[in-house]
């Protein structure tokens, strides 16, 4: 039986990776802050694929807890096959020199500092077994920046920094990383940025087909079911009608 471990599991793109690896037979380790809603996509996917889940009910920028809860995970739960590093978030839409700084600290810490403290929790333990794969969500904001999102391009150009050098510090190991860099994808992402502002977040996917969290859980799934001796090192991922973070064409 393998195990995922899926950041952020509660919502998006987290959960439609967790639906697809449930779907695919794997167990899961589900992370997020809020238990009901991890709770009740646990007991669904029970009912639905009979999965076996241990909820993590963790805030990522929690280093402390996150120790604590992965540290003692029973032995055999500690066998993580693949880790999908999803937590994350934008928050904002402003110029760089206006920007809010809970905002800038809340994006660092989250999709910078939290997606490296869980890697280095969870990359010792699959070192143990010889195997293992880190999935990390990026984005298309991370290949270049655009207008009044430069903090958060920062965030996810990390992300893809910080694969590549994961990568060649693994290359001599069988552990796999790869970075998925979806473009538009409609979920509480714009809600989220725009801080509740729900017609706002609606703008963002006027005129155009966004891709769902579905669509990015089957690039997720591309990478961690293709052969041991592939290694999807990136994924680019847009909507038909978007073409980089700043060029979309609105029918
Ligand atoms: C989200 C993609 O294009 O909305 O990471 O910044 S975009």
């Amino acid at each position: 039986m393998k195990t995922a471990f899926i950041t952020g599991a509660s919502s998006g793109i987290g959960e439609a990776c967790a639906r697809k690896f449930a779907e695919n037979g794997y167990r899961l380790l589900l992370n997020a802050r809020r238990t009901d809603k991890l709770q009740a996509l646990a007991d669904e996917l029970k009912t639905q694929y009979g999965t076996d889940t241990m909820l993590l009910p963790f805030d990522v920028r929690d280093r402390e807890t996150a120790e604590r809860q992965i540290h003692s995970l029973p032995a055999d739960w500690q066998e993580i096959d693949v880790l999908v590093n999803n937590a994350g978030l934008a928050l904002g839409l402003e110029k760089e020199y206006e920007g809010s700084f809970d905002d800038w600290d809340t994006m660092i810490d989250t999709n910078i500092k939290a997606l490296l403290t869980i890697t280095r929790f969870i990359v010792p333990m699959m070192l143990k077994r010889g195997k293992g794969h880190i999935i990390n969500i990026g984005s298309v904001a991370g290949d270049a920046a655009y207008a009044n999102g430069a903090v958060y391009c920062a965030t996810k150009a990390a992300v893809k920094v910080l694969g590549d050098g994961l990568r060649i510090d693994l290359a001599d190991t069988p552990i796999r990383v790869t970075t998925i860099k979806p473009g538009l994808v409609e979920t509480n992402f714009s809600v989220i940025r725009f801080h509740g502002d729900k017609q706002r977040a609606d703008n963002v996917y006027k005129g155009i087909k966004p891709l769902t969290g579905n669509d990015v859980a089957d690039c997720v799934w591309f990478a961690a079911s293709a052969p041991e001796h592939v290694q999807v090192a990136e994924i680019l991922v847009l909507a038909t009608h978007q073409a980089s973070g700043s060029v979309v064409y609105r029918q």
